[in-house]
């Protein structure tokens, strides 16, 4: 664990979003965090703030208390060490809500020691300070973030630690069998472990096997995680005037983009979030135009081509009311490896589309029938998106689900250094060799929780957090 020597001062800061709101709270945190309350707080009863009990909360002035001048009515919260979100005395002041309060609190905090916090330095604390691990730390992050009330729900559950137990019982698991091969390799003359070449290693095998099922389960949840987090990102294309946009403003139910029968009506892409049964997606609306006609229009098409490129899914929208065109056909090229649903669009006049040849290429099931304009076949669409990019229909929150990066990567790096246990072991070479590669798993997990982490990846978590938090 880091020990950092400047966290004997008391830092501050405003906790609550700048602007007009009905309170803003001021949180100070730190050795001297009661003793500069002192200094900025007349409580109503005339009792000072170091002498407040943890857990309570006073009603009063702030006030720069030297200069007997009145900033607002407040009311201060006590919460002292170890009892508080860093584990250090936390003090929280609640006033109304103006700017131009909240600023003289933080001002007067100042000129009486306290220092302006860095971005999410009262998290870094409760970390530093043992309170919460690096991965719920990061939870706190997510959870400010959350898009949906989904995602919402896997963040907290990871805040409450369900993420770190797991992997502290996988950590625990990986050094009883550092532990054992090491008693092998130090006391070979031991009971414990007779010649090397007679011994039964199965029991290592197994116990290195369970402990990377562990891991390859969390790393399949992290494809839902993932997804949950950011957005299942669904592309929306096809030639001009098929009712791509109208597609959008259906699946949004509301009119966003402008729809026209102008063929290039949408010259650039339209990005928007949308939920479909608690799951976010962000849509991309993408320019018709095959043939640019200038500079706007080239770009407009090294755009789509982009953002087809990085999709999970791609809507690809026909006009069922005309023949299959040169155009459609060229757009079959460009999307050819996507995971791709073909849209038939104008359903509600008489077709002409031949849909066999679409069916032909994209297998019937991908292959729905809609009416942008009437609304039709949308709820259908929807399923069978969800279908495609969600395979396991339920959202199950309570389940344990990796949705960061940095976790997934070292969860992966972990999982890569026991397939090589593995390999040694099965390849009859020398036991330090397993417990060098256990080693190496274990720090990857320890970079997950924190327990082994440098200071730059640090600063950088923590550079993430809004000030205040
Ligand atoms: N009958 C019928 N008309 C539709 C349907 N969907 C869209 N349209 C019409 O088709 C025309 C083109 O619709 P848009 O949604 O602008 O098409 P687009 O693919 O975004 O076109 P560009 O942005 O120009 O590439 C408009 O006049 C729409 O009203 C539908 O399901 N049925
Ligand atoms: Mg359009």
């Amino acid at each position: 664990m880091y020990q950092l020597t400047d966290r004997d001062d008391t830092i501050v800061a405003i906790s609550t979003p700048m602007g007009r709101g009905g309170i803003g709270i001021v949180r100070l945190s730190g050795r001297q965090a009661l003793e500069i309350a002192n200094g900025l707080f007349v409580a109503k009863d005339g009792s000072k703030p170091s002498s407040f009990a943890g857990y309570t909360v006073h009603y009063g002035d702030v006030a720069d208390v030297k200069k007997g001048k009145i900033i607002d009515e407040a009311l201060l919260t006590v919460m002292r060490a170890p009892k508080s979100y860093t584990k250090e005395d936390v003090v929280e002041i609640s006033s109304h809500g103006g700017v131009t309060s909240l600023r003289s609190i933080l001002a007067l905090a100042g000129e009486l020691g306290a220092r302006l916090a860095e971005p999410g330095e009262f998290t870094k604390r409760a970390f530093l300070n043992g309170r919460i691990d690096l991965a719920q730390a990061e939870a706190v992050l997510d959870i400010i973030q959350a898009k949906t009330d989904t995602f919402l729900q896997v963040s907290t559950h990871q805040l409450k630690g369900e993420l770190s137990t797991e992997l502290e019982g996988i950590r625990e698991q990986l050094m009883n069998i550092y532990v054992e091969i090491e008693a092998i390799v130090n006391f070979p003359e031991d009971d414990l472990g007779a010649a090397d070449k007679t011994r039964d290693f199965k029991p290592i095998g197994n116990a290195i096997g369970a402990a990377k099922g562990r891991v390859e389960r969390l790393l399949r949840s992290s494809e839902h995680g993932r997804i949950l987090k950011e957005g299942i990102k669904i592309v929306i294309c096809g030639r001009a005037n098929v009712g791509k946009s109208s597609l959008l403003n259906a699946l949004l139910k509301s009119p966003r983009a402008i729809v026209s029968d102008i063929a290039g009506t949408t010259r650039d892409t339209i990005e928007e979030t949308a939920q479909i049964k608690g799951i976010p997606f962000q849509l991309i609306d993408t320019a018709g135009i095959l043939e640019p006609r200038n500079l706007i229009e080239e770009e407009a098409i090294k755009r789509s081509h982009m953002y087809i490129g990085g999709a999970d899914l791609v809507l690809f929208v026909f006009d069922a009311a005309e023949e299959l065109s040169q155009d459609d056909e060229r757009l079959m090229r460009v999307v050819d490896g996507q995971n791709v649903l073909a849209v038939l669009n104008k359903c509600d006049l008489p077709s002409k589309i031949d849909g066999k040849r679409v069916k032909k290429k994209y297998g019937a099931p991908r292959v729905l029938k809609i009416s942008a304009l009437r609304s039709s076949g949308i709820d259908r669409l929807e399923t069978v998106i969800l279908e495609h990019v969600w395979h396991d229909k339920r959202v199950d929150t309570r389940g344990i689900l990796v949705s960061n990066l940095r976790h997934i990567n070292a969860l992966k790096g972990c999982q890569s250094a026991l397939g090589k246990a593995e390999e040694i072991l099965s390849g009859g070479l020398s036991l330090e060799f397993i417990s060098e590669e256990i080693k190496v798993a274990v720090n990857f997990l320890d970079h997950i929780t924190g327990r082994n982490i440098d200071e730059d990846l640090l600063e950088n978590i923590f550079e993430r957090f809004c000030i205040g938090k």
